[in-house]
């Protein structure tokens, strides 16, 4: 009997739940359990961290799962890597859904950085309009230039004060380029400090930065061990198709 477990909580691994719960494929969901309400899946769905790699190992075990596919964010950086450990201690087949980069189009104006604090280094001293849409998480750095005129975008309300004066926006997207466009001209954004996401449900801030020829500051994905990767939807129904057939 074949088992799933998605790592998920983007906008791909919905349309993969959606995908294997129409190939009746028997799979559960799962979210980190990072937001208040997430989407509701047409899987079963648990939310929370595992115990990291032993609780991965031991959740893959007890609950009789065949194949993981981690549909998880480029930027989701330890739960890819605790999945490729808790995979080969388990010896369960792992494979990666994972859109490709975005890369520069004609007109872009990117400063590409590795990181948050390289991110914050590459601000200029002069006090700026910035908008960080990077999330809630890793925003802590940014206090070391208060100089500037912060917008923030999360997924939730903030529930502890920030660490820097900031207008915070509440909204989960996917965003639109009109919205997005009016958002940045209405507070007369200077600067877009951005993550490499890439996909559709958050390339609208950066097609509205080219538009209005704003930098972005654009901070390149972690690396990650090597692993079998794809980036549709179809290419992840062929591997469990051709395994589960193979009973594999
Ligand atoms: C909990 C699931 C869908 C999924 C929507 C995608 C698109 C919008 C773009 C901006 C950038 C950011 C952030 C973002 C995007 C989609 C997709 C994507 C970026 C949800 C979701 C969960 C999360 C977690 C959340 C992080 C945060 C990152 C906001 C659901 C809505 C900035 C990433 O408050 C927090 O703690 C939020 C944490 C991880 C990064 C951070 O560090 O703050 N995503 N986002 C998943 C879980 O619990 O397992 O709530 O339904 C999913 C989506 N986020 O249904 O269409 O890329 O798939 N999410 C980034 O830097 O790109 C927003 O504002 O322009
Ligand atoms: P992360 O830093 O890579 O993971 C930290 C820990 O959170 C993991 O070790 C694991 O805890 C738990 N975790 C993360 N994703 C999980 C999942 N899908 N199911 C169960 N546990 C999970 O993760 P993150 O960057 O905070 O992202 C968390 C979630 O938000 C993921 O589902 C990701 O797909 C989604 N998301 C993230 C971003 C982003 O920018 N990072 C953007 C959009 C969506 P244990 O070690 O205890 O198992």
């Amino acid at each position: 009997m074949n088992r799933a477990l998605i790592l998920g909580g983007t906008a791909d691994a919905s349309l993969l739940a959606a995908e294997i719960a129409r190939a009746h494929v028997e799979a559960v969901y799962s979210y980190g359990g990072r937001t208040r309400a997430p989407s509701d899946q047409p899987l079963p769905t648990r939310i929370g961290g595992f115990g990291g790699v032993s609780g991965l190992a031991d959740y893959i075990r007890r609950e009789g799962i065949t194949h993981v596919i981690d549909a998880t964010h480029p930027f989701a950086a330890e739960m890819s890597r605790n999945a490729i450990e808790a995979c080969a201690e388990a010896g369960t087949p792992l494979i990666a859904l994972e859109r490709a980069p975005w890369t520069k189009a004609p007109g872009d104006n990117w400063i590409e950085v590795a990181d948050v604090n390289a991110a914050v280094a590459a601000l200029p001293d002069a006090p700026a309009k910035v908008f960080l849409a990077i999330g809630r998480q890793h925003i802590a750095p940014f206090a070391s230039k208060p100089q500037h005129t912060y917008t923030l975008r999360f997924v939730d309300p903030p529930e502890a004060p920030l660490p820097f004066a900031a207008e915070v926006i509440v909204s989960r997207g996917p965003f639109t380029l009109e919205a997005e466009l009016d958002m940045m001209r209405m507070r007369g954004i200077a600067r877009i400090v951005a993550r490499n996401s890439g996909g559709d449900g958050a390339r609208a801030k950066i097609d509205a930065a080219r538009a209005l020829s704003l930098p972005v500051i654009m901070i390149s994905r972690p690396k990650l061990p090597e692993r079998l990767r794809v980036e549709s939807v179809a290419e992840i129904m062929q591997w469990l198709g051709h395994r589960t057939c193979l009973g594999a």
